[in-house]
């Protein structure tokens, strides 16, 4: 095995700009970490990748950090540049990075169109599910029912899927990872790198700033990256890998706390073990884990302060790889007519 390298090495190779510019616990750094880690170990040479950006926090991931050429344009378009520069220089790795304000919100429509054309451009949307760089107001991957600043009583929309966005559209590499999901994300970033045409990754990403207030955290704020990562690993399941039972959710119906503190007392002559988590689709719910016993999990479902019990998976975000194949490339093709068509 390889000795690990300390991270000075990736700092001093691949980071242009000290200190960093980005909030204590944003998990932009966590991204350009498994981005620097991606590109050190394919050996791209840093002056062989164009990194291209529009607005917002997670813009700010490639451009001024990574000491490579960036690109850091306006709002929503990191990939129309994209796209005219890796048309004009098809020889550079071009990487996109983007929020899902600037990339599913302004930028949806550039998104859409990169995908069903097959350029081959790695995009990686930062999902901290909210405009975070401007205040914390509802993007188009805001879950319904959260509160943010311009939804106080809780989001009256649906949310985009943008990995399944991304894969309807015509991405012909497509996974979804979490910031809390390191070593999977930069074998994946690796992946995308190295795959001939769209490859889209989706990061849902930590912001304490903004997901405090989404999230309904009472946690003083230097806890908050720690329990903001523990309910990525709560909310999430990996595609095809098997999860283990013997445990469901209780939904509460009133404040989580005060339902906490009755369910708990439910339990306690069946000695099951019950602890609350964050469950980013459910909001606060309490785990329980308990042997498969009808009679616990009767007596929970009779409880006043339950509105239902759910299953292990039941409103969780699935991750993992989800599309991989081949088809042509844009520039390839465009290439293909230029000279066909007697051009250089
Ligand atoms: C044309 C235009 N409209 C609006 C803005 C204001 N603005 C700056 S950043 C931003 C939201 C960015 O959100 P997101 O892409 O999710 O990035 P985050 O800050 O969450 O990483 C907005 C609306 C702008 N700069 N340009």
């Amino acid at each position: 095995m390889m000795p690990a390298k300390p991270l000075s090495y990736y700092r001093d190779k691949y980071i242009r700009n000290q200190p960093s510019a980005f909030c204590v616990g944003c998990g932009n750094g966590t991204i350009l970490n498994c981005f620097t880690r991606a590109v050190d170990d394919l050996e791209i040479p840093p002056e062989k990748i164009l990194c291209v950006s529009g607005i917002g926090c997670s813009a700010w991931i490639p451009s001024p950090n990574f000491n490579g050429d960036t690109l850091h344009t306006t709002h929503g378009r990191a990939l129309a540049f994209a796209t005219g520069a890796k048309a004009f220089n098809s020889d550079l790795t071009t990487v996109v990075f983007t929020g899902d304000g600037d990339g599913a919100g302004i930028g949806g429509n550039h998104l859409i169109h990169a995908a069903r054309r097959n350029i081959d451009i790695t995009t990686i949307l930062v999902n901290n599910l909210s405009y975070a760089m401007t205040g914390g107001q509802i993007a188009p991957t805001t879950h319904r029912g959260e509160r943010t600043v311009t939804s106080p009583y809780g989001n009256p929309e649906n949310p985009f899927d943008m990995t399944r966005l991304a894969a309807a559209a015509g991405a012909t590499y497509v996974a979804r990872w979490t910031t809390w999901h390191v070593l999977e994300l930069t074998r994946s970033i690796k992946e995308a790198l190295q795959h001939p045409g769209f490859a889209f990754i989706e990061v849902l990403s930590q912001c304490p700033i903004q997901q405090r207030r989404m999230f309904g955290m009472q946690d003083p704020i230097h806890r908050l990256p720690n329990r903001i990562l523990e309910m990525f690993e709560e909310s999430t399941y990996i595609r095809k890998r098997p999860e283990p039972m013997g445990y469901r959710y209780a939904v509460p119906k009133e404040f989580p706390d005060k339902a906490f503190e009755k369910i708990n007392e439910a339990l306690r002559r069946y000695e099951a073990s019950t602890r609350i988590v964050d469950h980013m689709e459910l909001g606060r719910v309490v785990k329980i884990e308990a042997e498969e016993d009808e009679d616990v999990w009767g007596a929970l479902a009779n409880l006043e302060a339950v509105e239902r019990i759910s299953g292990p998976l039941e409103g969780k975000i699935e991750l993992g790889l989800f599309v991989k194949e081949e088809r042509p490339e844009f520039t390839d093709t465009l290439r293909r007519i230029i000279r066909d068509s007697g051009g250089r």
